[in-house]
């Protein structure tokens, strides 16, 4: 190993530097939950082995090679964790391939990507230039220089620490690799590096599915469909909004901790709280959407699919077919539109909306812009529906609109003028501003109903407002955690998943549902107020109001909640108390009561997944409920 003089050879001091550095940014700069010492080795020892293997390749390579090869590679290394770093800070999760793909999102990122920057990063590159400098000054003496024999000696161990590193990830989590919704899990057993080469064939293998897919798929989904997600009662509600008008508002980053709370002893959602007395408010509502965020939620409303596991499906199966929920009331003579004052290829929006049959997208050309009334990301969500309302009076009804506020959008940019409510004192400027932002779209929201009050709209409309996505991401856990006075931990993450969901109809009355519910439900449901039967949809979804409805939600991680129970990460929680159902007997009882829910949940995802990879709803004929291709086949099979 060592030369002549008794030096290290540069490959070693890379890989021990680089290694140093991998586990402190793993253990302290992401947000790694390590549940047990056998987790902590595990980390420790990826963060190593990992290094240890990517900078022994440089012993193939002849002197000059030899120093390149190393100088790039952790200048490479170190960009890569660099930008997981910024990409974290943001969305508590690492990148994926698909997303590297988005260039068009990356661009209008703007003024959010510096706020990710922290004075102090400069420091993530000590290693780099430690290793550059002793291969600028010293290169030649610290040189490898070893026999083929050595060589090998040096791959084969190389390797053989990988394979102790994956078997003792195996032994800590079993399947790891088959059972992967979650990111961190992978980071945390096998290092930043690996997971991204597993990505990578993750992404080829959901590449490839479609070309090997034939239709035949589909029958297996079907058939778990019909027993699983189909409800055929029809309740009082079903045609209650019959040919009225559909206002649906996106609101942008709101969670239901909001709702009903204050913040310095003011109410932070005034006029949605009221709002809880004339509508169907739905308070166990989870958000299922991924790392498509917005596009995602919009994705699961309209599709009533599951979003993709890595990537927006917005972005990654723009041009699949589906029976989507604008194309479905299209046919009943709906018109259909989204507004929303953003560019148009954000998310591939205009893409996919053309795509899913919406009729017309008012983006941000059909919005007068200016310095004045924009903050953050764009036109000020009162200036959006006070502008927008001249579109919606010229438009042909009935219609279904998708009204997508922007302002209450991460960092939570508001100008003075506009903030009616003081800020929140805490070690988080994020948590802090939020709830401003959010009584600013509280307000906006509050003037949009007077002007469709104004308008006549009112009468003829049901409106539905729901939460996309959380806007606290556990990136802010110690800050939540004083707000919300609880411990932080995996049980109160998912329940902090909840976003609001309101359906208003003008002249009912309201009823809050407490039964667990998610965005995966809200075709289905809307489907049964308009009276339009969808006993043809492939969907995995029920309807809200019926009383036999499935009584599970998943969240695109594979944790769920149950009626009961809240699953997450290995661990099962009592839903009502959030006691972990964890007994001093071991694996145990605590889990099994989960059990069940696990590998249905799983189910219904790759479902998801099948169909979306395989695009197979081209195979499929929604009129009449067959299959497109092999009809015969399937006909012979009966
Ligand atoms: C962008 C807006 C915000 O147009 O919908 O997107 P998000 O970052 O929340 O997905
Ligand atoms: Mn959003």
């Amino acid at each position: 190993m060592f030369n002549k003089k008794l030096q290290m050879p540069l490959f070693i001091i890379a890989a021990i530097l680089f290694g140093l550095k991998t586990y402190i940014v793993y253990r302290f700069v992401f947000n790694i939950s390590l549940e047990n010492p056998m987790q902590e080795l595990i980390l420790l020892i990826n963060a190593f082995v990992v290094s240890f293997f990517l900078f022994s390749l440089s012993v193939w390579f002849k002197e000059r090679r030899q120093k390149k090869f190393i100088k790039y590679l952790i200048l490479i290394g170190s960009l890569i964790i660099y930008f997981n770093i910024v990409f974290y800070r943001n969305f508590s999760d690492f990148i994926t391939i698909p997303l590297l793909f988005q260039g068009s999102n990356a661009a209008d990122l703007g003024s959010s990507v510096l706020t990710l920057l922290e004075p102090w990063d400069f420091l993530l590159f000590a290693d780099v230039v430690v290793v550059w400098y002793l291969a600028i000054k010293k290169g030649d003496q610290l040189l490898a220089i070893f026999k083929h024999r050595y060589k090998t000696v040096v791959l084969t161990a190389s390797i053989a620490l990988l394979v102790g590193n994956y078997v003792l990830a195996e032994i800590e989590r079993p399947q790891l690799l088959q059972r992967t919704f979650d990111r961190e899990y992978l980071v945390k057993n096998l290092g930043l590096f690996s997971y991204h080469v597993y990505d990578a064939v993750m992404h080829s293998k959901s590449k490839a599915q479609r070309v090997f897919a034939d239709g035949n798929e589909l029958t297996e989904i079907e058939e778990y469909m019909k027993d699983e997600t189909s409800v055929e009662d029809k309740t009082d509600l079903y045609g209650i909004a019959k040919d009225k008008n559909v206002i649906f508002i996106s609101l942008e980053s709101l969670q239901t901790f909001v709702i009903n709370n204050t913040v310095n002893g003011e109410e932070v959602t005034p006029f949605l709280n009221d709002l809880i007395n004339d509508s169907y408010y739905f308070d166990n509502f989870y958000h299922q959407t991924e790392q498509g965020k917005t596009s995602d939620s919009e994705f699961i409303i309209e599709n009533s699919l599951y979003p993709s596991p890595r990537g927006a499906v917005y972005f990654t199966h723009a041009q699949n077919d589906f029976h989507s929920l604008p194309e479905i009331i299209g046919n009943e003579g709906y018109y259909s539109a989204v507004l929303h004052a953003n560019n148009k290829s954000f998310w591939n929006r205009d893409v996919m909306y053309e795509n899913l049959g919406y009729d017309k997208f008012f983006d941000i050309d059909a919005y007068e812009v200016t310095e004045e009334n924009s903050v953050g990301w764009g036109l000020k969500d009162k200036d959006f529906f006070r502008q927008s309302m001249k579109y919606l009076e010229s438009m042909k009804q009935p219609f279904y609109t998708k009204f997508i506020t922007l302002t209450n959008h991460y960092p939570f940019e508001l100008d003075p003028e506009d903030a009616t409510i003081e800020k929140y004192d805490s070690n988080s400027n994020t948590l802090n501003s939020y709830f401003q932002t959010v009584k600013y779209m509280d307000e906006s929201i509050e003037e949009f109903f007077n002007y469709l009050k104004e308008t006549g709209i009112y009468e003829d409309s049901i409106i539905v407002l729901m939460g996309d996505h959380y806007g606290i991401s556990d990136f802010h856990k110690k800050a939540m955690s004083t707000y919300l006075d609880k411990e932080y931990n995996d049980y109160l993450h998912v329940q902090l998943q909840r976003v609001p969901f309101y359906i208003h109809i003008p002249g009912q009355e309201g009823k809050v549902i407490s039964k667990v519910a998610g965005q995966i439900d809200v075709k289905p449901t809307l489907l049964h107020l308009l009276g339009i039967d969808d006993s043809t949809d492939l969907s995995f979804g029920t309807n809200l109001f019926a009383e036999d409805r499935k009584d599970f939600v998943a969240l695109r991680d594979g944790s769920f909640i149950t009626d009961n129970y809240v699953y997450t990460k290995d661990q099962c929680f009592n839903r009502a108390t959030g006691e972990l159902l964890d007994t001093t007997t071991g694996l145990d009882e605590g889990l099994s009561a989960c059990q069940p829910y696990i590998e249905q949940v799983e189910k219904e995802l790759s479902y998801s997944d099948q169909i979306i990879f395989g695009d197979l709803f081209r195979f499929y004929d929604f009129k009449d409920n067959t299959s497109k291709s092999n009809t015969e086949e399937v006909n012979e099979e009966e």
